[in-house]
C-alpha cells in the first residue's frame, strides 16, 4: 500500500513538473527555426588547447587545480579572429554555432564580474573572445549557441563528482547554493551582454551518478534562461529522456536511437527537436597527436543520416592555442560547404521523411515533396515501403533525368538510371 502511495505521488509530482512548462510561443517558434538549422558546428577552446591533450586533460592527467590556473598567465591566442572563424563556418553551411563558455577546467572564456579565472582579466590577452564571436554571429547571420558546464574543476564550493578525483581540490568545502548562485550570476551575465542566444547547452549532469539525491535545481536555471531571453532554448546533455523546461533533446557521439559510443544507453527519444553532437577526430578540444579525423564524405553523410533522423547534425572543431582553426579542419569545412551549397535544399527546413531510414540511406521531406538519398545501394532499383501516400513524379536530383516507378501492394520501386555511387545520390519524389 505505502508502495502504491509513495508510486502516486511521485506520477503526480512528475506530472505537475511537466505541466509546470508550457513553452512560450517565441520557445515555439525557435524550435521550429532550430529544426530547420539542421547543421552547425561546435566549437571546444579553453587553457586545455594549451596543453594539445583534449578538454578532459585536467582529470585525466591529475593535474592539480592550482597549478593548472597558471596555465592563464601564459594564454594568449595571438592569431584568434572571430571573423574567419565565422566565415568559414557561414561558407561550409552552418547554421548556428555552440562555444564553449567555460568548460569542465572552471575557465570562463568570457567576461564575468563573477571571478578574475577569465579570459579578460585572467590572461594577457585580455579580450573577450565571446563577445568577438557574438558580434561576428551577428554580421554573418550565424546563430550562436552557448556550452556551459555543471562541472567544475576549479571551484571547492563545486560538490565531488565522479571526475576530477586526482586534481587535489578539497572535496569538504562544497557549497551548492553558493555554485549555483554562481553559476546564475553567469548565465545571467551570458543572457544580457552578448545579445540573442540561440541556446544554452549544459553538460555535467552526469558527474553527480554516484550521488543519486543530488538536485541541481534544474528548474531555477531553466526558468531564469527563458524569464531572461525568452526565445532561448534549453538543451542539457544528460543522456536521459527529456527532463521539463528543455527545448531540444541532444546526443553525443551517436545518431538518436544508436549507441556506438556508451552515452546513449537506454536512452529513450521524446518529442521535442533532436541534435547529434560528434567530434571531428577522437577528442572535442585540441590534440596535437590526435589526426584521426572523420573524411569529409563520412561528416556529409552524417548531415543527412541525421536529417533523415529527423535530427540535427553538429561537427565539433577544438581550435589551436593560437586561436587558428586546424588546416584538417578548415579543408572539411570547404568540402562540407561545396556539397551543401549544392544539396543544402534537400536538408535545410526538412524534416525526416515517411519512409523511415534504411541501410541504404534515409528520406528527407518538405510537404509534397520527398528527397530520397542513396548512400549505400548496389542496385539499379531501390524499394520503398511506401504506401500511404501516391507518387506522382520522380527525377533525379541532379539533371532532372525522369526516374520510372513502379508500384506493387508492399511499395514502389525506383528505376534508376544508373548504381547509384558518391557520397549521395539524390532522387526527388513528389507525392499526392
Ligand atoms: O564537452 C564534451 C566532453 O568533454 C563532454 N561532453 C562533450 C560535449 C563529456 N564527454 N564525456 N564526458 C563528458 C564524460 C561522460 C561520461 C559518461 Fe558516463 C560515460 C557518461 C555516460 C557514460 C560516467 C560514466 C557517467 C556515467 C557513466
Amino acid at each position: 500500500m505505502k508502495k502504491i502511495s509513495t508510486l502516486l505521488l511521485l506520477m503526480v509530482a512528475c506530472l505537475t513538473a511537466s505541466a509546470q512548462y508550457q513553452a512560450s510561443p517565441e520557445i515555439l517558434k525557435a524550435r521550429t527555426e532550430f529544426q530547420d538549422n539542421k547543421f552547425g558546428i561546435y566549437i571546444h577552446w579553453g587553457l586545455y588547447s594549451m596543453l594539445g591533450n583534449g578538454e578532459w586533460v585536467m582529470s585525466n592527467r591529475n593535474i592539480n587545480y592550482k597549478e593548472y590556473t597558471h596555465l592563464a598567465d601564459g594564454f594568449y591566442p595571438s592569431k584568434f579572429d572571430a571573423e574567419e572563424w565565422v566565415k568559414a563556418f557561414k561558407a561550409a553551411g552552418a547554421r548556428y554555432v555552440t562555444f564553449t563558455t567555460r568548460h569542465h577546467d572552471g575557465f570562463s572564456m568570457f567576461k564575468t564580474s563573477a571571478n578574475n579565472y577569465n579570459i579578460v582579466d585572467g590572461t594577457p590577452f585580455h579580450r573577450d573572445v565571446l563577445k568577438e564571436l557574438a558580434d561576428a554571429c551577428q554580421k554573418y547571420g550565424i546563430k550562436l549557441h552557448l556550452y556551459y558546464s555543471h562541472v567544475d574543476w576549479s571551484r571547492p564550493d563545486y560538490p565531488q563528482g565522479w571526475s576530477g578525483m586526482g586534481i587535489g581540490k578539497p572535496k569538504d568545502q562544497y557549497n551548492y547554493d553558493s555554485y549555483l548562485a554562481f553559476m546564475k550570476h553567469q548565465l545571467t551575465e551570458l543572457l544580457t551582454n552578448y545579445g540573442p542566444i540561440g541556446a544554452i547547452w549544459f553538460d555535467g549532469y552526469w558527474d553527480q551518478k554516484n550521488n543519486p539525491k543530488f538536485d541541481w535545481r534544474l528548474d531555477e536555471q531553466y526558468s531564469l534562461i527563458h524569464r531572461l531571453q525568452p526565445g532561448c532554448l534549453v538543451a542539457n546533455n544528460h543522456h536521459k529522456a527529456p527532463k521539463p523546461g528543455e527545448d531540444l533533446q541532444t546526443f553525443e557521439q551517436d545518431l538518436p536511437g544508436q549507441n556506438t559510443a556508451g552515452y546513449s544507453k537506454g536512452t529513450v527519444i521524446g518529442q521535442l527537436p533532436l541534435e547529434t553532437v560528434m567530434t571531428m577526430n577522437k577528442v572535442w578540444g585540441y590534440d596535437i597527436t590526435d589526426k584521426k579525423y572523420k573524411s569529409s564524405e563520412y561528416i556529409i553523410q552524417h548531415i543527412i543520416k541525421a536529417a533523415g533522423n529527423n535530427a540535427n547534425y553538429v561537427i565539433n572543431i577544438g581550435p589551436r592555442p593560437d586561436g587558428k582553426l586546424p588546416v584538417e579542419a578548415v579543408e572539411r569545412l570547404k568540402a562540407i560547404g561545396d556539397w551543401m551549397g549544392r544539396y543544402g535544399e534537400t536538408i535545410y527546413g526538412t524534416r525526416g521523411g515517411i519512409v523511415r531510414p534504411h541501410d541504404w540511406g534515409v528520406t528527407t521531406q518538405k510537404g509534397n515533396t520527398l528527397y530520397v538519398h542513396i548512400m549505400n545501394c548496389q542496385d539499379r532499383a531501390l524499394f520503398l515501403p511506401l504506401t500511404e501516400r501516391r507518387v506522382a513524379s520522380a527525377r533525379m536530383y541532379d539533371g532532372h533525368q525522369k526516374v520510372r516507378v513502379s508500384k506493387n501492394a508492399e511499395g514502389v520501386t525506383l528505376e534508376l538510371p544508373a548504381v547509384p555511387k558518391g557520397v549521395d545520390t539524390i532522387v526527388e519524389l513528389t507525392l499526392k
